[in-house]
């Protein structure tokens, strides 16, 4: 219902108050590892109370828990659940990642009209797939409410890899503000939330360290375009709570197990909002899955989920004590914490909060010396927005780039100075194994003469593929963090085709009026579907226009992700993409029907940054 709304004033505003109160009797309790599995299965959506740290405030739940019960299925199965929404607004319910008919998607206006109040609405799809997925609402703000929980499906075929344990690990992000109160403050200032940005000492070190009229130049930039370096999550610590299970980092939720037990952890991001870097100092994680896939095994010390990822880690804990399962945002303003240990009531330590990281020239897309000439490998560091690249002077007047609405490069090339001191690796071309697949986007892409209009603040002058990179926050530490191209599947999948065509589609946004969209209009000032045909392998080349990592995700269908892994192309559910990057999926259009697809930001898909893909009929 939301996304049918055509208001510009936003969509949330529309929604029924979140709660009658009186009608609220029951806490919801923390999510339980217990499955509800089975034929028939029934969800109850309700209003409750929910309890975090001796705080309470009105909540969404399945079944009165948040997250919601894990729902268990068999691969093969006939899935029938039956959702009762005893809510007085419409409601309901999206299986993530689950390849299924159209009309069992769940998406009120896409899939179907929604779940009216009092009503029963049920499910029915055969279950085609393994792994770890989630389900949540897709109505107004209410997953932010607690509307999300874990669906396992069980294999036909026994798991290539061993484990004596599993856990689910689903993160999750909540607000004693309502959704709809977070998202008028964002559109009230984009930067409401951010606490982080810099202060009047950091611009001391910066005039120190490359002088006092790039300095100012500098911040000027930033503040012309209305953009804060330090912007890396819309919504912030500084009123999310951030939850594991359910329980916040005080509230410790805990996994046992034996030492030299292997032990499943089923990572799920149920965050509205917020991206996590996971990492449990003292334990490799061994990674088997993505988004319910499994993939060739990878050892990792640390990985970053965006909004709606899963991912499946093996660890092998085997001393007798506490670790610590750390999931910091990715803006560093807080973290979720949970603790595996032998016994219930141990805690190990809780790491350092790193400092947050600072957005780049290479973020907003500049051009930089050496790309053009894919010489990469000498010592230019990601410039951590101090030096002014004087090279993107070369292309002042020309046709495309002085149509482009972007002020701040107009404006950087006035007095710019060299001053490279970034102390990050900036990642080079050639680190691409050339034995690969080609990755498509390798090479620098000049943006084309398309600024989006109005609904767009800015084009990346240059966009590449950056899916090699950890991801800014990540880089040069000695930690080994999970790169999209370490992500092979562990086997073929059936169709190799090289996509018969290309669609491109920009992410754009105006950070400071909050408006999200793609190709610089809103879901609501653009109906047409992009229209596949049924059968055709198609890529999707995505351009991230934009200062922000978005997951974007596809209903209905996989996007294989064009990682250079040749036959063995990973698939996934939801894919980040990086500010100032193009990369491509390959998907086979092989289920005919209206599919949503969006940012799974949650207010950037009810911003705007949603599209309907529509595969034809055979
Ligand atoms: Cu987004």
């Amino acid at each position: 219902m939301l996304l049918k709304c055509t208001v510009v004033a936003g969509l949330l505003a529309g929604m029924a108050p979140l709660v009658a109160t009186s009608a609220v009797t029951s806490t919801a309790n923390a999510g339980s590892q217990a499955a509800l599995s089975g034929d028939v299965i029934d969800l109850t959506i309700s209003e409750q109370l929910f309890r975090l740290d001796g705080r309470t405030a009105p909540a969404l739940a399945f079944n009165g828990a948040i997250p919601g019960p894990v729902i268990r299925l068999k691969e093969g199965q006939q899935a029938t659940l039956r959702v009762t929404n005893s809510l007085q607004e419409r409601s309901s319910i999206h299986w993530h990642g689950l390849l299924l008919p159209p009309n069992m998607d769940g998406v009120p206006g896409v899939s179907f009209a929604g779940i009216e109040p009092g009503a029963t609405f049920t499910y029915r799809f055969p279950v085609k797939q393994s792994g770890t997925y989630w389900f949540h609402s897709h109505s107004g703000g209410q997953e932010l409410s607690g509307m999300y929980a874990p669906m396992i499906i069980d294999p036909l075929e026994p798991e290539p890899f061993q484990y004596e344990r599993e856990y689910v690990v689903m993160l999750s992000d909540w607000s004693f503000e309502s959704p709809e109160t977070l998202f008028s403050n964002l559109k009230k200032q984009g930067g409401y939330y951010n606490f982080q940005k810099r202060t009047a000492g950091e611009f001391i070190t910066d005039v120190r360290r490359m002088g006092l009229w790039p300095a100012i130049q500098n911040y000027l930039m930033w503040d012309q375009m209305r953009m804060d370096p330090t912007d890396f999550a819309d919504v912030t610590g500084y009123t999310f709570t951030y939850l594991m299970n359910g329980l916040s980092p005080a509230g410790n939720w805990t996994g046992l197990f034996r030492p030299g037990e292997r032990v499943r952890l089923r990572l799920i991001n149920a965050a509205s909002m917020t991206f996590y870097d996971v990492r449990i100092p003292g334990l490799k994680m061994t990674v088997v899955q993505a988004d319910g896939q499994n993939v060739q095994p990878v050892m990792v010390d640390e990985l970053r989920m965006g909004v709606a990822e899963t991912y499946d880690v093996i660890v092998e804990p085997m001393e007798d004590q506490a670790y610590t399962i750390f999931a910091e945002t990715m803006d560093r303003s807080g973290y979720a914490r949970g603790t595996l240990a032998p016994r219930m009531g141990m805690s190990a330590e809780i790491p350092e909060r790193r400092p947050r990281p600072l957005r780049t020239m290479e973020d907003m897309g500049m051009s930089m010396e050496g790309m053009d000439k894919g010489d990469m490998t000498h010592s230019h560091g990601s410039m951590t927005m101090l030096g002014m690249e004087p090279s993107v002077g070369k292309s002042n007047g020309q046709a495309d780039h002085a149509n482009h609405k972007s002020q701040h490069m107009e404006h950087r090339q006035q007095g710019a100075a060299p001053s490279m001191q970034g102390t990050q690796e900036m990642p080079s071309v050639k680190a691409i194994d050339p034995r690969r697949s080609k990755i498509p986007g390798v090479e620098p892409v000049k943006h084309g003469p398309d600024d989006h209009g109005p609904g767009n603040q800015m084009v990346a002058e240059y966009s590449r593929n950056r899916i090699g990179e950890p991801g800014r926050g990540l880089e040069g530490g000695d930690r080994r963090v999970l790169l999209y191209t370490d992500l092979k599947s562990l086997a073929p999948y059936p169709d190799q085709r090289e996509p018969e065509r290309e669609i491109e589609l920009h992410l754009t946004g105006q950070m400071n009026r909050y408006m999200w969209s793609f190709d610089g209009k809103k879901y609501s000032e653009s109906r047409e579907p992009v229209r596949l045909r049924y059968g055709e392998r198609v890529r999707l080349t995505f351009v991230n226009d934009t200062m922000m990592e978005h997951p974007i995700h596809l209903h209905g269908m996989w996007m294989y992700v064009e990682n250079g892994a040749g036959e063995h192309l990973p698939r996934k559910h939801t894919v980040i993409v990086k500010p100032a990057e193009r990369v491509s999926v390959a998907v086979t259009a092989d289920v005919p029907g209206p599919w949503a697809f969006h940012c799974h930001l949650l207010f950037h898909m009810d911003a705007g940054m949603f599209r309907v893909v529509e595969v034809s009929e055979p």
